[in-house]
């Protein structure tokens, strides 16, 4: 029998061509912090529109039973990232702060491992690998792909999956769970096509067949 061309709707076109999320996946889920939400010292616009995106998944990693890593933005009060020190921002993140806690909408997973970065005083660290355990975690856990949710797309998004296209692993970006910052007009734009550049690949989480 024929299958009428309707019967492949582009929605499921899509998604055969995206990875599925499987026993070698892990859900990073890059700084969901009060700071970089609506409220915080460091907002990103829309940055609570990421929560309901990171939910889903977790939903669907957790049932599936497969890895879900949170890093967590966690200066020391006198970090050089701070303008009182020379930096660019204003102070955020700083550990055990309020701004520092992930969003209480965010449905954090029993058994999430949480890796804490940026947290040497003196060195300046956007990425989630630079000076964390995360390369030798995920390694312990074998992942092979990376599916990216997370704050803010020009800046810890971007160098954490940067890193991760360069230390081999595959790279999903979550379009719709990633938001920037934006201090020039399309640097989120600019980001994701640089980590596209680098290998990753941008989806969108209703590609994953994730019940919203
Ligand atoms: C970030 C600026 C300063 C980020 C962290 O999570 O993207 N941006 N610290
Ligand atoms: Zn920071």
């Amino acid at each position: 029998m024929k299958l009428a061309k309707s019967q492949t709707s582009p929605d499921s076109r899509n998604r055969s061509t995206v990875p599925q999320p499987d026993r070698k996946s892990v859900l990073l889920l890059v700084h969901l912090q009060n700071d970089f939400c609506p409220g915080g010292a460091l907002a990103v616009v829309e940055g609570d529109q990421v929560i309901p995106v990171a939910n889903a998944c977790i939903r669907f990693f957790t049932r599936e039973g497969f890895s879900i890593v949170a890093t967590r933005d966690w200066h020391p009060e006198n970090h050089c990232s701070f303008q009182a020190q020379g930096g660019p921002w204003h102070p955020h993140c700083v550990q055990g702060s309020w701004g520092s806690q992930f969003h209480p909408d965010l449905k954090m997973a029993p058994g999430t491992l949480i890796v804490s970065g940026a947290t040497n005083a003196r060195q300046e660290a956007y990425s989630g690998f630079d000076g964390t355990s995360l390369e030798e975690r995920l390694e312990d856990l074998e992942v092979q792909t990376l599916f990216v949710i997370g704050l803010a797309t020009d800046y810890c998004v971007k160098k954490t999956v940067l890193d991760a296209c360069r230390l081999g692993f595959r790279v999903v970006v979550l379009e719709d769970g990633v938001r920037g910052i934006n201090a020039q007009p399309k640097d989120s734009q600019k980001a994701l096509e640089e980590m596209q550049a680098a290998g990753a690949m941008i989806a969108n989480s209703t590609d994953l067949g994730i019940p919203r």
